[in-house]
């Protein structure tokens, strides 16, 4: 099962199914089963942005398609079941089921056209899909944000995306051109469309995808591409949470079990080549392809579809450093040289160790906007009343304090910067020492710097804030007196976390 806000958030739809109409009851219900679900994450981007091989790489399986010509044209969720299946769901709501095709994959023909499609439904025996459902949107090919007026195709999202977008509860945008500072529409578009898609820096990362190629050729790319990302972050840092650099297709290869030994022997034969040799051959794929090596041309494509020049020059480098290297540890070091151990390790750290609270918290909207429009007003007053009981609970003001993130962080409402990161380290962070940027801080200093933001935030609130942000301010102040009885009264030699400030346990552990 799922953390303590999800558990008690169930808790509570089972109670309220039992006093309100079974029209109301049955929503309430559905609200409450997708609580038991896995957390799902979206992965959306520009065209050919590498976000299936990506997907393909965090199910640690090559299911979705990925080639230079192929490109998905139509949503696909991936989620465990007890069998590999792939049903088409169509916009008349009918399923049509089909086989993975010969290699395992996801067929690039549906036999529906694509514009009848609603999406494709894929249940895989996979153990990574148990605590994780992954969504591939397609990419929409460039478009002027300007000319297009439409925010969300700046970031390459189509309509039918979008709605998965908004649906999932956390997002990961692949991005492959640079962002650039002096490109303010482009950041303001895409910091709007976020907004629209439900998506802020608590349930959104970046992935600046195909690193490997940032540098050309074989050369190291990652000082390049750790800048470039670090930079990137700085820029975005109102749309997502962080921007990591990822080269999915060395993940892919490694995680999905794509290079054998054949592959193998084929690199060492090329790590024994002189070394200008070698670089020459490195050089550009043409070169890789014409020049003369000891390798097949066949073998050649095989490689550069797996590894690309990069990949195959850290595998020649590891393998004439050690030429005793065998298949299993060079697949290790490749998959370390993706940058992918960063991205599961954030994926990890942002959205499932942060789930608890992502579900509750999309749970509870669901629920609020039930009790503000369901038929029957004596189902709205019930529902209120269960609500407005269960929020009084101060284990549940860190749902009230992720909801006033969540709209200060989309723009729903505008806090002046300082506030509103102050707000997001409050609401996501689970060590007070980095709610209160005071790393190497004791308790007593914790508690008397979280009662001084306290104030800070009250005076706010009384003086110079709007209404809007009047009442944003009153729940963080509360967040903030929590916080510090929380450090003022954790036994000595504990670490310095707890339920009112962020102690969110992952989702099934
Ligand atoms: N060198 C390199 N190539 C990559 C990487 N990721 C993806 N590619 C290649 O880029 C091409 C497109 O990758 P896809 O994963 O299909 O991209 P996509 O975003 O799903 O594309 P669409 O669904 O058509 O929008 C494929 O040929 C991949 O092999 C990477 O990290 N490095
Ligand atoms: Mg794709």
């Amino acid at each position: 099962m799922s953390g303590p806000l999800t558990t008690g958030i169930a808790t509570l739809c089972h109670e309220i199914v039992t006093k309100v109409s079974s029209d109301a009851g049955g929503q309430v219900q559905q609200i409450g089963d997708r609580l038991d679900d896995p957390l799902r994450v979206a992965i959306a981007g520009r065209l050919k942005a590498g976000k299936s091989t990506l997907v393909n790489a965090l199910i640690g399986r090559r299911v979705a398609p990925t080639a230079a010509g192929e490109c998905t044209r139509v949503v696909t969720r991936f989620r465990y079941g007890p069998a590999d299946r792939i049903d088409v769901v169509t916009r008349d709501g009918n399923r049509h089921s089909l086989p993975l095709d010969e290699d395992g994959m996801v067929p690039s023909r549906l036999g529906v056209p694509a514009s009848r499609v609603a999406h494709v439904d894929v249940t895989l025996t996979s153990d990574r899909l148990r605590d994780l459902t992954v969504v591939d949107t397609p990419g929409l090919a460039s478009t002027d944000a300007a000319s297009s007026g439409r925010a969300e195709e700046a970031v390459g999202i189509d309509a039918d995306s979008a709605g998965e977008v908004a649906a999932a509860e956390a997002v990961v945008y692949v991005f492959t051109q640079a962002v650039r500072a002096d490109d303010r529409q482009a950041l303001e578009a895409f910091h709007t469309a976020s907004a629209r898609l439900a998506t802020s820096p608590i349930n959104a990362i970046g992935v600046l995808g195909k690193a490997d190629t940032l540098t050309g050729g074989a050369d190291d790319p990652w000082p390049v591409a750790g800048r470039l990302a670090g930079q990137q972050a700085g820029l975005l840092a109102r749309t997502v949470g962080d921007v990591v650099p990822v080269a999915a297709l060395l993940a892919e290869t490694a995680e999905a079990g794509r290079l054998t030994a054949a592959d193998r022997d084929a690199l060492a034969r090329l790590a024994a080549l002189p070394a200008a040799t070698l670089t020459l051959l490195l050089a550009s794929a043409d070169l890789f392809r014409s020049r003369p090596a000891p390798v097949s041309a066949e073998q050649r494509e095989r490689l550069l579809t797996r590894l690309d020049l990069y990949g195959i020059g850290f595998a020649c480098a590891q393998l004439a450093a050690d030429p005793r290297l065998g298949t299993g540890e060079l697949v290790r070091r490749l998959l370390g040289a993706s940058g992918f151990p960063r991205l599961r390790d954030t994926v990890d750290r942002t959205f499932r160790w942060r789930c608890d609270a992502i579900k509750a918290g999309w749970a509870l909207t669901r629920l609020q906007r039930l009790a503000g429009f369901a038929a029957d007003p004596r189902d709205r007053a019930a529902l209120r009343d269960a609500l407005e009981q269960a929020l009084r609970d101060p284990a549940y003001h860190r749902l009230r304090l992720l909801d006033a993130a969540q709209r200060a962080a989309t723009g729903a409402v505008a806090l002046p910067q300082p506030w509103e990161q102050d707000l997001i380290r409050l609401a996501t962070a689970d060590d007070p020492r980095v709610v209160l940027g005071l790393p190497d801080a004791g308790d007593d200093e914790l508690a008397a710097a979280a009662i001084a933001a306290a104030g800070r935030w009250r005076a706010w609130a009384f003086d110079g804030a709007g209404p809007a942000q009047a009442r944003i301010a009153q729940v963080a102040s509360r967040g903030f007196h929590l916080l510090a009885r929380e450090v003022s009264t954790k036994p000595a030699g504990e670490p310095a976390t707890g339920t009112t400030t962020g102690e969110v346990r992952p989702c099934r552990t």
